[in-house]
């Protein structure tokens, strides 16, 4: 029988939804997949939740002013939410949404437990409350301004139930005591603690002044107040009620931002503890990504979204980036600048020049099959002293989720096999037998560095490192290596190495950042829509065009488009966007740049001197954060619209020639 996993279980919060996701929550997210990858290497069967909080009175006035249902309306985002994960390659294990009906019979059951265990009554409450963050701001006068966001508050008065978190202060308090690592990091534990030794007010948890929400079962119109409602999201991924078997809780982890450190810590454990169910282990609070010393926000105009840069650079070089650039806790600055010198100092310069450099010395001394090492010398058994450090090194701080560092004791066995390149110099020996022998031990103690390197990494970077792994040939997936697979000297020798690939092909700074804000400009503010429809048609003077039947436009409407006969100049391949070529075409008039979706079934290199149809008047776009001014003409053929371009082939056309 095989022997049972253990089971750790992690969730990042369950995020809003009336707003998509932006660097902020990628990261929460990108560090979950990340320790979610790392437990798996150590053996546990792990979950690893996310989900949408949709419930509120927030949705309820986006979803009105969207002029939708509400459950429509969250369903949407949640869809979008749930899509552009999968699209980053940092799926949910289980994906829970607040309208789930697991997650309603949990909620209401949480709740029957904590008023039959009394803590829970009816009362009535006045204050202030910020509907922005769905909160009543306790120590607030009508017309301030709310302390987090900064926007008005609201008074607000409503039967409510509350919950009695004042007498849990005690228990709380214990509780922090005896699980001295639940709260992290130490300067949040101090804050929180001091936060609750300064008394707790019961907390009102349901709601009369919001339509949008979970029911309190036989009291309506009683909903239920938003974090009471989100927390318990994480219970119902994992069982809701049944919890026990599936085996998953309580949470080993839930990741936040320290914005909600107070709802994780205080207000969670309270409700769990009223209801005798088990407490989370730890809650850990991470810093924030500022845009110039800000809080990043869609309303403030100052957000970074992952989609340009994983366009751009790749999944991996945002991931890197995110867990190599700040320390794990604290709040880090983000810039595109730092992105791209990371990208191309660590990543382009560092992993993937070792790797090509190893892979093509390889293919040239021993037909790219990795060699047996012949006897060592010192500085061979110097190299391999530096990889089992460094995999001491790594785990150890990936497991106190200092990845800042796990990811520098990482580059530095890289920077490591480096030099021990640099001072062997295979490339300068001979082939003699001895010589031969020689190269074969520095080419493989490069390579089982290399090896060990890509499964220390594989957490961080799934994606590259699965290439290396390919790249030599090694058996099975670099996912599925567990600790004994970082021991020295088990790299798969004989195998022929696998098809060399582009890890990170380095890029051009200035143009990698303008391609990259380009791109986040396209995905804030789209182009409005086409119209569904034929444009209208334009009147003549005296109205004597007749009206074109539907569906069809007139002469001229259709002379609108200016086409012309144009020459490709030159053609490239754009890093990031697999189908697009970028062209420099010659119109006659002039040459102009132009993007187009042919790359995959069009060689740039035969491109060049052939004419092509260009439509010239057509308003010039970024396309993946490249300019293009005009549109290659081409038929769209079969299923998947593979693009044939339009010629001339009976005669050779003048350049600049006009299509009617
Ligand atoms: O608070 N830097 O959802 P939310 C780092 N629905 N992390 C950031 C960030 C930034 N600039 N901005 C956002 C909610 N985050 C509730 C949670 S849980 C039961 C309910 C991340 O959509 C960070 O993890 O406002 C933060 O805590 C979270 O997104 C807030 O997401």
């Amino acid at each position: 029988m095989p022997e049972e996993r253990p089971k750790y279980y992690l969730t990042t919060p369950i995020y809003y939804t009336n707003g998509l996701p932006h660097i902020g929550h990628t990261y929460t997210t990108v560090v979950a997949d990340a320790i979610r990858r790392y437990k798996r290497m150590r053996g546990y069967e792990v979950v690893m939740t996310t989900g949408t909080d949709e419930h509120g009175i927030n949705v309820e006035r986006a979803a009105q002013k969207a002029g939708i249902p509400e459950s429509e309306f969250v369903a949407k985002m949640a869809v979008a939410w749930k899509a552009l994960w999968d699209e980053l390659g940092i799926p949910a294990d289980e994906f829970v949404r607040t309208t789930d009906l697991r997650h309603v019979r949990t909620v209401q059951w949480l709740f029957k437990l904590c008023k039959e265990n009394g803590y829970v009554y009816k009362g009535h409450y006045t204050g202030q409350y910020c509907i922005y963050d769905n909160a009543f701001v306790s120590e607030a006068k009508p017309g301030d301004n709310c302390p987090d966001c900064g926007r008005p508050l609201e008074t607000i008065t409503e039967e409510n139930y509350f919950f009695k978190l004042s007498a849990l202060q005690k228990p709380l308090l214990d509780f922090y005591k005896k699980y001295p690592n639940f709260i992290q990091p130490e300067t949040r534990k101090n804050e929180i603690i001091s936060f609750v030794e300064g008394g707790l007010k019961d907390l009102s948890i349901t709601r009369t002044t919001v339509r949008w929400g979970i029911p309190v079962p036989g009291e309506e119109p009683h909903v239920f107040y938003v974090w009471f409602d989100a927390l318990t999201a994480y219970l119902s991924a994992v069982g809701g009620p049944e919890y026990e078997k599936r085996g998953f809780w309580p949470a080993d982890l839930h990741l936040v931002g320290k914005d909600i450190i107070r709802f994780h810590t205080v207000y969670w454990p309270a409700f769990l503890m009223a209801a005798t169910l088990p407490v989370p282990k730890q809650v850990w609070a991470h810093g924030w990504f500022l845009m110039d010393a800000n809080k990043m926000s869609k309303s403030k105009g100052n957000v970074i979204l992952p989609r340009p840069i994983v366009n751009m650079l790749g999944m991996d070089a945002m991931r890197y980036f995110l867990l190599r650039e700040v320390v794990f806790g604290q709040d880090g600055n983000f810039s595109y600048d730092a992105l791209v010198t990371r990208y191309n100092s660590d990543l382009a310069n560092g992993l993937g020049n070792l790797a090509s450099r190893t892979a093509a010395m390889i293919e040239k001394n021993f037909g790219g099959k990795i060699p047996k090492s012949g006897a060592h010398l010192p500085q061979d058994d110097g190299l391999a002293t530096v990889a089992a450090e460094t995999v001491g090194e790594a785990l150890e701080r990936f497991e106190k989720f200092e990845f800042a560092r796990s990811l520098e004791a990482i580059w530095g066995a890289i920077a490591a096999a480096d030099k021990y390149l640099t001072s062997e110099q295979p490339w300068a020996l001979g082939d003699s037998e001895a010589e031969t022998q020689r190269k074969a031990t520095i080419l493989w103690t490069t390579a089982e560095l290399l090896r060990i390197v890509t499964v220390l990494a594989h957490p961080v970077l799934p994606e590259s490192t699965a290439k290396v792994w390919t790249l030599l040939g090694q058996p099975g997936k670099v996912s599925a290596v567990e600790l004994d697979g970082l021991r020295w000297g088990q790299l798969a020798t004989g195998v022929q190495l696998g098809k060399a690939q582009a890890l990170f092909p380095r890029v051009e700074k200035t143009e990698a950042i303008e391609r990259m804000e380009a791109m986040a400009n396209e995905e804030l503010n789209p182009a409005p829509a086409p119209p569904a429809t034929a444009p209208a048609h334009a009147a003549t003077p005296g109205g004597a065009a007749a009206a074109p039947a539907a569906g069809k436009i007139g002469i001229e409407d259709f002379a609108k488009v200016e086409m012309r006969v144009g020459q490709i100049k030159t053609a490239e391949r754009i890093v990031g966007a697999d189908k697009l070529l970028k062209l420099t075409v010659d119109i006659g008039t002039e040459i102009r740049q132009i993007c187009a979706g042919i790359a995959q079934y069009y060689e740039p290199e035969k491109l060049i001197g052939r004419k092509v149809a260009v439509v010239v008047n057509l308003a010039p776009r970024k396309l993946r954060g490249v300019e293009s001014n005009g549109m290659i003409v081409a038929a769209s053929v079969g299923p998947e619209g593979r693009p044939v371009l339009a010629g001339f082939p009976e005669e050779d056309v003048e350049i600049g020639a006009r299509l009617k």
